[in-house]
């Protein structure tokens, strides 16, 4: 029994900035107040996690366990918590819920204040890890850090998932599925017979699309400078797919044209501020949806003519797909068990937690949609 002990287990470290992950011996104190400690099963890899090793991301501090995208099992809860006991199956969450503050009890937000507020970046909410490697304290990322084979994360950042789930790839649920799934059915609201374009054919991208489907979106344009991508999005759902290299103008100008005046719903999911105008101008004048699911460098501004959005169009962003986690990975994953979608759709490769850099040098080369990682 581990319970109330420090356990010694393997990890992915990321020592600093750009440095490949190094695998080693970490030790995991126990969960503390509110807190729960996770046996880690499966765990993708998002591009986010490579934002953060390259410094993209302003919320990091070296060295850290990356990981946000997993599944687990409850090894043992701290003082107080309640509704999640050893053994559980769970899902971490990147996007915690108190269900008390003012955002958690408002329907059009899934942003809790709670997490936001009292969080300092990189520690549990008393201040300090639960990590530490070689003496030195390693930080945590997103509230989850899942590239280990335990984790401690707070009672509000995780949730308790059917005890039939796949552990195959219901890690998907975590982040990559429900923030492509969500921003189409939560965020755009995706109506039947609409027009919508994807930029990025990704986890993320690939995810939106299957929600413009079940939406019932008539037209779903996929958009990527990778045309190896454009079989699978078609398989998911794209009705036809772009290659802005194969034109000489700009690829919004081609979208507006091909589409009668712009699209309803426009989706980028790469994180760069050319997609996010490209995005933005291939919208409908009057009517068109943009919305930002990329995560931009940190020191990234976007500019452009505030006469674009006074016709009618909409600019709007989200995290986490809009999903109120607590509340809504648990129904995700019985949709999922239902076979209303397939996340095994998105999976590309399976290795060893200790193949992570080569699960990461086929997201860099663009052959892998998601890895998921057995820890
Ligand atoms: P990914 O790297 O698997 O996919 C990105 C895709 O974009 C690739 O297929 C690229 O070929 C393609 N691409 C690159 N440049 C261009 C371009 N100029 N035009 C068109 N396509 C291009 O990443 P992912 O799907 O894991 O993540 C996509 C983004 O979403 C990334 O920025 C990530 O940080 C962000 C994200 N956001 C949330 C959220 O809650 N908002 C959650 C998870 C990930
Ligand atoms: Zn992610």
């Amino acid at each position: 029994d581990t319970a109330g002990k420090v356990i010694k287990c393997k990890a992915a470290v990321t020592w600093e900035k750009g440095a490949p992950f190094s695998i080693e011996e970490v030790e995991v104190a126990p969960p503390k107040a509110q807190e729960v400690r996770i046996k880690i099963i499966a765990t993708g890899i998002c591009r986010s996690d490579d934002h953060a090793v390259e410094g993209k991301l302003s919320q990091v501090k070296f060295p850290i366990i990356l990981g946000h995208e997993a599944v687990g099992i409850v090894e043992s809860t701290g003082e107080s918590v309640k509704n999640l006991k050893p053994g559980d199956r769970v899902i971490p969450l990147f996007a915690p819920q108190c269900e008390q503050c003012m955002c958690c009890k408002d329907p059009r937000s899934n942003i809790c204040i709670a997490t936001k507020l009292t969080k300092s970046v990189g520690v549990m909410s008393d201040g300090t890890s639960r990590f530490t490697c070689k003496g030195k304290q390693i930080y945590h990322f997103l509230n989850t850090s899942t590239f280990t084979e335990y984790t401690v994360v707070d009672e509000m950042a995780v949730t308790k998932i059917d005890g039939g789930a796949s552990l195959e790839n219901t890690c998907l649920i975590g982040c990559g599925f429900s923030t492509g799934y969500g921003s189409a059915l939560n965020t755009a609201k995706v109506h039947p017979g609409s027009t919508c374009v994807i930029f990025g054919l990704g986890g993320i991208g690939l995810a939106v699309i299957m929600g413009c489907k079940i939406a019932g979106a008539g037209r779903i344009i996929g958009v990527d400078v990778n045309p190896d991508k454009f079989d699978k999005a078609k398989e998911l759902g794209a009705t036809e797919c772009i290659n802005p290299k194969d034109y000489d103008k700009p690829v919004a100008q081609v979208i507006v044209e091909q589409t009668g005046g712009g699209v309803d719903y426009a989706f980028e999911c790469v994180g760069h501020i050319e997609t996010m105008l490209a995005a933005l101008n291939s919208s409908h004048f009057a009517y068109g949806t943009t919305v930002i699911v990329g995560v931009s460098a940190k020191e990234a501004t976007i500019t452009f003519d505030p006469m674009i959005l006074l016709t009618g169009r909409t600019l709007k962003g989200s995290v986490f797909g809009g999903w109120k986690s607590k509340s809504s990975v648990p129904q995700l994953v019985l949709d999922s068990m239902a076979k209303k979608f397939d996340l095994e759709k998105l999976v590309t490769h399976r290795l060893p937690l200790d193949k992570i850099n080569e699960g990461f040098d086929l997201l860099h080369s663009g052959k892998s949609i998601r890895t998921i990682l057995l820890v």
